[in-house]
């Protein structure tokens, strides 16, 4: 395998040296803006020298402190967002082009798939759609490039279900499994994606004025309040899908407030209560005859009410009362915010602990799917779906690799679910992209967090997402964390 690799490898560089020798660079950074015609932009080029010395560029890293430390007030000084402007369309190319390496050296049968051909092509066209740009000067410049950034974040709003279908339908194909480091890839595409639109959104809100924000920023954002944002979609979305969903206490310090930014913290809480409360539901609603169903015995008598099951459902399945699932918010004094979120779902098999994290890795199998079948019908798991013991033993089919992908589940905002900011109540899933927990650890990463799994087969789990807890120094500058190109 790895001499194929290498030998795929020495025939890309020879390739990569003679397009290189037909290579014409069409830069034009003395024209204006307005002036470019960006339409005739295609993305065929492969391996150009343009996109290798791009790449081959410092990328220039910005903390959350840095952000917050240059923002405030920014809407009250045009140089600060001619500045904030010439560093995004500094920044954009150069991490792009690094993306776009990573993906020419993705193996042929995974670029020539139609759905990474597409993130191929979208990733090079804003590359060369952005480097193009000339310096923005004036505020007008800002007004155009702004304009055509928010397009690009539109655009590529769909490209992490695209990247995930290709690599779904690629996983299938002899060869490329193993060949792949998937979750490095994944990792580094998506953390690239998560900084380059908090890069491109700060900078599209720097200069709005809204009290207790700098940028997408809020400075002292209430975690209680974005707890039970969380918990009250996370609920609808249950009932949605099962009919039935356990209650949430929430206990520990009431007042608890951060710098962050609110939507990637909402993101975390609610991926994390799905995953929850789909376990509690899942391990209380299984058919008597169940081997791994829980005994009341393991349910604590203690729990409080819970929304009731739908009576037309609840004929055939046997439906106890379900344990609530506990959030507690703890104030670290080490700096860090720690939000525990405990359930009584059966925890996590020791055999899957490890493989939980693996992008795609899910345990939603089609035929225990509950949630409604992605828009467009395709609603294949695909990915192999071989199986595992203990999910075995409840009727589900393991899925390992990409799981279903369905089109409206990450959208907008940082790679975030369309349904969590719009609302689109029929499109929800409880489960079944396989991308909750790895994504939600490398947004709580991004910012210098983290997220950790704590299992007790047969019982339960408990998810401690750790956020660091940036606090005003005397200098008015902020204690760090990180930014990761
Ligand atoms: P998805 O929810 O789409 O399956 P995730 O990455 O969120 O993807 O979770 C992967 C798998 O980890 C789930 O399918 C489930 O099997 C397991 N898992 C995650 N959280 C829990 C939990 N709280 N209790 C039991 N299993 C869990
Ligand atoms: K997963
Ligand atoms: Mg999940």
């Amino acid at each position: 395998m790895g001499s194929l690799a290498a030998a795929s490898l020495s025939w890309r560089v020879q390739v990569a040296a003679l397009i290189r020798g037909l290579h014409t660079t069409a830069f034009a950074s003395s024209q204006p803006l307005s002036e470019l015609n960006f339409s005739t932009i295609r993305a065929e080029s492969f391996y150009d020298s343009t996109v290798e010395k791009y790449a081959s560029q410092d990328v220039e890293v910005l903390s959350l402190r840095q952000m917050l430390s240059f923002g405030r007030n920014a809407w009250d000084d045009p140089g600060k967002i001619l500045k904030s402007a010439r560093y995004v369309q500094r920044e954009l190319p150069r991490r792009l082009a690094r993306r776009l390496m990573d993906l020419q050296l993705l193996p042929y049968i995974v670029v020539a798939n139609p759905h990474i051909k597409k993130v191929y092509n979208q990733y090079h066209v804003s590359f060369e759609t952005l480097r193009r740009v000339p310096m923005v000067r004036t505020s007008e410049d800002n007004q155009e490039f702004s304009q055509l950034l928010r397009q690009h974040l539109d655009q590529h709003a769909p490209m992490l279900d695209s990247l995930a279908t290709g690599l779904r339908e690629c996983k299938d194909k002899v060869l490329v499994g193993p060949c792949l480091q998937m979750d490095a890839f994944f990792d580094s595409m998506l953390r690239s994606r998560i900084s380059r639109r908090v890069i491109a959104e700060q900078h599209l809100h720097i200069g709005n004025k809204r009290p207790g924000y700098i940028g997408v920023i809020c400075t002292d954002l209430d975690v209680q309040e974005s707890i039970s944002f969380a918990v009250q979609k996370t609920k609808q979305v249950c009932m949605e899908t099962y009919g039935m969903a356990p209650d949430v206490v929430v206990s520990g310090e009431s007042k608890v407030s951060i710098p962050y930014i609110p939507a990637h913290l909402d993101y975390m809480l609610y991926e994390l209560l799905k995953n929850a409360m789909r376990a509690v539901v899942e391990s209380r609603s299984s058919p008597p005859h169940n081997p791994r169903r829980h005994s009341s015995s393991t349910a604590p008598t203690t729990a409080t009410a819970t929304t009731a099951p739908s009576s037309s459902s609840s004929s055939s399945y046997w439906f106890p009362r379900l344990p609530p699932v506990h959030i507690r918010v703890c104030d670290g004094a080490a700096g860090a915010l720690t939000i525990k979120i405990s359930d009584q779902g059966g925890g996590i098999p020791d055999d899957l602990i490890d493989k939980v994290w693996s992008y795609g890795f899910t345990t939603l199998g089609r035929k225990r799917r509950h949630a409604a079948p992605p828009s467009g019908g395709s609603s294949s798991n695909g990915g192999g779906g071989s199986s595992s013991s203990a999910a075995a033993d409840d009727g589900e089919h393991v899925v390992e690799g990409l799981g279903s992908v369905g089109p409206a589940r990450i959208v907008s905002g940082g790679g975030l679910p369309a349904g969590l900011m719009s609302g689109q109540g029929s499109r929800y899933q409880m489960a079944g992209l396989g991308f909750g927990l790895p994504l939600s650890r490398l947004y709580a990463r991004y910012f210098g967090g983290d997220l950790k799994l704590q299992s007790i087969p047969g019982y339960g789990t408990d998810a401690y997402l750790t956020l660091k807890h940036l606090q005003e120094l005397d200098d008015g500058e902020w204690v760090e964390k990180v930014d990761d190109p």
